[in-house]
């Protein structure tokens, strides 16, 4: 299977991150100083010791102005402390058991399955293998009606297949975060989950301009609650689709069942997840969202205002459950 590296749609401008829009002068100043000692200048391929919160690396990325947003971007701050990450507990507030438990570097990665290149390297070598990180800014609609928009750095799942060269036989790529319970207090906390957390997408969705793998926010390294050092965004679908802190990457024939997908048992979300307005969870509406920080709650928009990208690869499967 032949997929193009770049997409046609690239920006042609370089625009560098202005990085004082969204980040206050005391988060800058901490990234700066350990983004130094780090020896981390001018590139997005940082290796060293474990990274804490404080000390994340800057990252640079061109800005894809094709991605622009309704609203104003999160701030920060906000985003930093407001997070599903269920491997560190079942609450919002997971941001400092993340930041003081996740050792997010050094952090192999593995990519596998039905592929020609099957690879495991480490996340700063895959990053430099991809040569050229980008910026996008994006909203992202939690099943659970709120939603916020992160300026995320990263490549295209394109590029990711690219490397690996998928067979034709691949239908899904599969996903999975760190299962240790070591480091992911709430997985031995909650024993009662299907660790490890599982997700999965299609060849068509893979292949989409709009599939995201984020390894950067902010101008820099992607912070542990937020799911370093490597996540994946797809902002048509639930959040829950997007997983965090991914080790494994696997082309299979066979549809994966996601974490969620496994717990629900039908009931709730399942593999498609689109975001639709008019199918409401079993238990609340899906109709609005509320803006973190703004006090706003908003319509919310079909596949989250993304239709005009995504929609074509849906034709001819409305017998499935494409929203639930
Ligand atoms: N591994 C893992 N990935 C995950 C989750 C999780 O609990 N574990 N939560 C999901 C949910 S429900 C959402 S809304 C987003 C939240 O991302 P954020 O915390 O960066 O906003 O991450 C998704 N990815
Ligand atoms: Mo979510």
């Amino acid at each position: 299977m032949l997929i193009k590296s770049i997409p046609s749609w690239i920006v042609k401008e370089n625009h560098a991150t202005p990085e004082d829009v969204y980040l206050n002068r005391r988060t800058l100043m901490k990234g700066v100083t350990a983004g130094v000692a780090a020896g981390a200048i001018g590139g997005a391929a940082i290796g060293g010791a474990a990274i804490a919160q404080e000390g994340r690396a800057p990252m640079e990325a061109v800005r894809n102005e094709a991605y622009e947003l309704d609203r104003e971007l999160t701030p920060e701050e906000v985003n930093l402390r407001y997070n599903n990450f269920y491997e560190f507990g079942s609450h919002k507030r997971i941001w400092a058991n993340a930041n003081e438990n996740l050792v997010s570097r050094p952090w192999q990665v593995e990519i596998g399955g039905l592929v020609n290149n099957p690879m495991t390297l480490d996340v700063d070598e895959l990053i430099r293998k991809v040569g050229g990180l980008e910026e996008r800014l994006y909203r992202l609609r939690c099943v659970e009606a709120w939603s916020m928009t992160v300026p995320w750095i990263g490549f295209s799942f394109a590029t990711l297949a690219s490397l690996a060269e998928p067979l034709g036989s691949a239908k899904y790529l599969r996903m999975e975060t760190f299962g240790d319970p070591k480091m992911g207090n709430g997985i031995a906390s909650q024993p009662w989950y299907p660790w490890p957390y599982v997700e999965s997408i299609t060849m068509d969705e893979v292949a989409n301009e709009l599939a995201f793998l984020v390894v950067g926010a902010y101008g820099r390294q992607v912070p542990n609650s937020m799911g370093a050092p490597i996540r994946m965004h797809l902002p048509w679908k639930y959040g829950f689709k997007s997983i965090k802190s991914i080790v494994k990457f696997t082309f299979v024939e066979e549809r994966p069942v996601g974490f969620w997908e496994e717990i629900s048992k039908g009931r709730e979300y399942g593999f498609w997840a689109n975001v639709n307005p008019e199918v409401p969870h079993p238990r609340w509406s899906q109709a609005t969202e509320r803006v973190l920080h703004t006090g706003e709650r908003v319509p919310t928009l079909i596949y989250n205002g993304y239709g005009e990208q995504v929609a074509y690869m849906y034709a001819g499967l409305e017998d499935q459950p494409l929203f639930m």
